[in-house]
């Protein structure tokens, strides 16, 4: 028997970065709404050619806002520019990121919001006890465990997942990630955001996340980005001494 979810998560803004993901965005933007009752969300979308904004404009619900920007300049400055606008709200107090590809379950969004402290950042991890990837391949496991176990080794970041980006930050953490420029671009941002707070006595909780391959539209990642996160995380520990 499924029990209905009545918390009211007003409180909730959900920030959701799009480019190309016409195909997922109804559902996972239904799903959220449908998971975080009363919550707020805000899709930041890079003028994506295959007009993702005009399924997003659909909805007309006063839960959901269509953040636009002219041209795609990546995922970490388009949840940053989010999180600047949704900062204005002082009803806020957590502010979750999550992808469109539905590899973030929206179902694990509760759980995610539970764990998250005002000094604590939720995260939706893939390796730790309890989590799963479905459909990688081989060589996408290993590049991805490969550069978290360096993100651990090079930052000491006491995090096993620092570059997925499911997560729920406080809005006291937000303003800390508000007040940074950040070094790096790409996936490896998320890794400078974990840094920059632990940096300020931040703290991390990760709770298992069952992470699947996108199955529609097309990937946004590179090779390039992986060998550009290797350099990056030098620049991060030399930047935040
Ligand atoms: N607004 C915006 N969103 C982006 C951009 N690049 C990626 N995204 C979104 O960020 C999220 C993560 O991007 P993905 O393409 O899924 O990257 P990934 O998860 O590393 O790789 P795949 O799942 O294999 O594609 C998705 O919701 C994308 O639509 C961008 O330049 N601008
Ligand atoms: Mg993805």
């Amino acid at each position: 028997m499924t029990t209905l979810n009545k918390k009211n998560y007003s409180n909730c803004a959900v920030i959701i970065p799009t480019y190309n993901e016409r195909k997922t965005i109804v559902k996972t933007v239904r799903d959220v709404l449908a998971s975080l009752p009363g919550c707020h969300i805000w899709v930041v979308d890079d003028n994506s050619p295959d007009g993702t904004s005009t399924h997003v404009k659909r909805f007309r619900s006063s839960h959901v806002t269509l953040l636009q920007r002219s041209s795609k300049n990546g995922r970490g400055s388009a949840v940053w520019h989010a999180m600047r606008e949704v900062y204005k709200h002082t009803r806020y107090t957590r502010i979750i990121e999550m992808d469109a590809d539905y590899s973030h379950d929206p179902h694990e969004l509760p759980a995610l919001v539970a764990a998250s402290r005002d000094k604590t950042i939720a995260i939706g991890s893939r390796y730790i006890a309890g989590s799963r990837i479905e459909g990688w391949p081989l060589t996408r496991k290993i590049l991805s465990a490969g550069a978290n176990r360096l993100i651990r080794l090079v930052l000491r970041l006491p995090l096993h997942d620092a570059t997925n980006g499911f997560r729920c930050y406080s809005r006291e953490a937000v303003s800390v990630l508000l007040r940074r420029r950040m070094v790096s671009a790409g996936f490896v941002m998320l890794s400078e955001s974990a840094y920059i707070l632990y940096k300020q006595g931040y703290m991390f909780t990760e709770i298992p996340s069952h992470f699947v391959d996108r199955k529609k539209g097309l990937s946004n990642a590179t090779p390039r980005e992986f060998l550009d996160a290797l350099v990056a995380l030098l620049h991060i520990r030399r930047a935040y001494v």
